[in-house]
């Protein structure tokens, strides 16, 4: 039985978990704002019996009415006469950010939770407003700062924030945060999938600081299928009257923007736009100015569309040279973790000769798509709705939808991306037809200036390759994974195959590969040598020539990366080798048939 005094405080705490379960919209380009970085080494605890979090009748304690007795509290300097289980002061650390799998031997293979903590020092001015920002924590992650729950997030590839404002110290501050990384079958991803399931902080955390109304975000692009105008709108968080100011001086404009309503929209003309692409990655200073708070931003301006069966950047037919990426430095191995390891990643991509890169399977770090932006790379982003999600759960389809918006919104500004992919090699059935189409349909609402597509199967039928699933006819591209020589057919079969597509859209092929343990050799009919992988390199590429419409390839992958899935002792050892370049950055031989294909394509 309830306490009649215990009432009001369970209607708040209601309200409160409730409040609880959706972080903010995240701010655009934190880079451009006033930020303290909080990355660096934070005490962790291993916490697989969430001892930390749950009473031991598994109540959480911060639904309790005291809030307390979690580790959150941080106690420590305990009185000798009391009894803590736990102290963060002693306990070891980790780099944030960073997976815990890739930096502790008895991390490598943990899945559940862990709590992280962090000290720091704040000198709070009056008048301004504070955010602690998360670039990415796999998958649930609870935040609390200086004892006080901030609220929960879910997802391992997005960003969020909590406003501090009121809970934050002028001097002396900690935040704790409990990450957890069990798979679940109604989440996304969902249990089953072929990359590590690398837990943790493992993005950037920054305590932002605001004025009271300040810019918080916007999209400054090319107006859809129109060169000569540029349109996009501007949000000031916490006022609905004023101006914002948007000028980029090498093109002469200086606009000003009233600001009335929550999304303020503007679409102005521009004349000599000197437009971005691989070859001339050119990007314009942006500044938006509210109130003598100023944000400044680099931003390309390109169009890109479809007719039949082309894919036109800028009004020019584009061949898109491919790889797919995982976020993973596979020399770590784990996941990548600042603009040093970036970097090294396009690199690769590009001295393989690439124009653009499938950044496989899920959101990407920012600072990977602001480094596309500069180095001339065209982009396809991807939500991890794949392989057999939860069709029919009405939470699990929020949840991708989330993800997809959150990762739009964070990149909308970024010229790189010209695809929204909005999952992988989905087992089609009605619900599953509802549930991506839906997302389809959401990623066209929310920017209708770059292209929604999926990798989808492919079926045969003797030596014909089928591709017409149904949802293809709601995309811009019929883009699709095939294994032709590695799951199915022999290698020096291939070119006989022929292709029966249904859609007279361009046809981007967003997987094909074979594996092989970088340095092992053998004749072309071995398994697992550079030369079956080479061989099967070769007879796709003859293949591929019989397809109509064929406008770009990403072939799996560019490196080597961790997978659970893959155990065999000799080659594998938990490494899926379908990498062109192998765990210790050597070049295999097919990734020079594909160099190859790409410098006289
Ligand atoms: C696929 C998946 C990819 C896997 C790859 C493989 O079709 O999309 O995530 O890693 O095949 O190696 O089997």
């Amino acid at each position: 039985m309830i306490k009649s005094t215990s009432l009001p405080l369970l209607f708040l705490s209601l309200i409160f978990c409730f409040n609880l379960s959706f972080a903010q919209k995240t701010i655009q380009n934190i880079e451009g704002r006033n930020t303290t970085s909080l990355n660096g080494n934070w005490n962790y605890i291993i916490d697989p019996y969430k001892m930390g979090y749950l009473d031991y009748r598994q109540k959480p304690f911060d639904e309790s009415e005291s809030g307390k007795g979690g580790f959150y509290d941080n106690l420590t300097n305990i009185p000798k006469d009391q009894r803590a289980e736990y102290d963060f002061t002693f306990s070891p650390t980790l780099e944030v950010p960073g997976d815990w799998n890739s930096q502790k031997e008895n991390l490598s293979l943990y899945e559940g939770t862990l709590w992280y903590k962090k000290d720091f020092a704040v000198a709070k001015k009056t008048g301004s407003r504070y955010f602690l920002h998360f670039g990415a924590v796999n998958y649930e992650a609870h935040v609390y700062l200086n004892g006080k729950k901030l609220g929960v997030h879910k997802g391992g590839f997005t960003p969020f924030q909590f406003e501090v404002t009121d809970f934050l110290n002028d001097g002396a501050n900690f935040v704790v945060v409990m990450a957890d990384n069990s798979r679940k079958q109604d989440e996304i991803p969902t249990v089953n999938t072929d990359w590590w399931n690398y837990g943790g902080i493992t993005r950037d955390v920054s305590l932002i600081e605001t004025p009271q109304s300040y810019v918080s975000d916007y999209k400054v692009q090319l107006a859809k299928h129109d060169n000569k105008r540029i349109a996009g709108y501007v949000e000031v968080d916490g006022a609905t009257s004023g101006s914002v100011i948007l000028e980029i001086p090498q093109l002469n404009i200086k606009k000003t923007i009233a600001v009335n309503e929550s999304k303020n929209a503007f679409d102005f003309p521009v004349k000599n736009v000197d437009f971005w692409s691989p070859e001339h990655p050119f990007l314009y200073d942006v500044a938006l100015t509210y109130n003598g708070n100023v944000i400044h931003d680099k931003i390309g301006f390109r169009q890109i569309e479809t007719r039949g069966k082309d894919i036109l950047l800028n009004g020019k037919s584009v061949f898109l040279k491919g790889i797919s990426i995982h976020d993973e430095n596979p020399l770590l191995p784990g996941r990548l973790r600042g603009e040093g390891d970036m970097r090294m990643i396009l690199s690769w991509a590009k001295e393989l000769g690439c124009n653009f890169v499938r950044l496989a399977h899920y959101t990407h770090n920012e600072t990977m798509l602001r480094l596309a932006d500069e180095m001339g790379l065209m982009v396809w982003a991807e939500v991890p709705v794949y392989w057999t999600i939860s069709w029919e759960n009405a939470e699990t389809y929020k949840n991708a939808e989330n993800q997809l918006t959150v990762g739009i919104e964070r990149d909308k500004n970024r010229a790189s991306i010209i695809i929204w992919s909005v999952g992988n090699e989905t087992p089609v059935t009605d619900a599953r037809n509802q549930f991506m189409g839906n997302l389809v349909d959401k990623a066209r609402s929310l920017d209708d200036t770059r292209l929604v597509a999926a990798a989808l199967e492919v079926e045969r039928e003797g030596h014909t390759v089928v591709v017409n699933d149904a949802l293809g006819e709601k995309l811009d591209l019929a883009s699709f994974n095939e294994y032709g020589g590695w799951y199915w057919g022999e290698p020096n079969d291939l070119p006989n195959y022929k292709f029966d597509i249904e859609f007279d859209k361009p046809v981007v092929i967003t997987e094909f590969g074979a594996a092989a343990l970088g340095g092992f050799h053998a004749d072309d009919d071995t398994m697992w040598s550079e030369e079956y992988q080479e061989n099967v390199y070769e007879n796709q590429l003859k293949m591929l020539k019989n397809v109509e419409g064929l406008r770009g390839m990403t072939p799996w992958i560019l490196a080597d990366f961790k997978s659970p899935r893959r155990q065999h002792p000799v080659y594998q050892n938990f490494w899926n080798r379908k990498g062109l370049i192998s765990n210790t950055g050597q070049k295999k031989k097919a990734y020079y048939v594909l160099q190859d294909f790409y410098k006289n394509k």
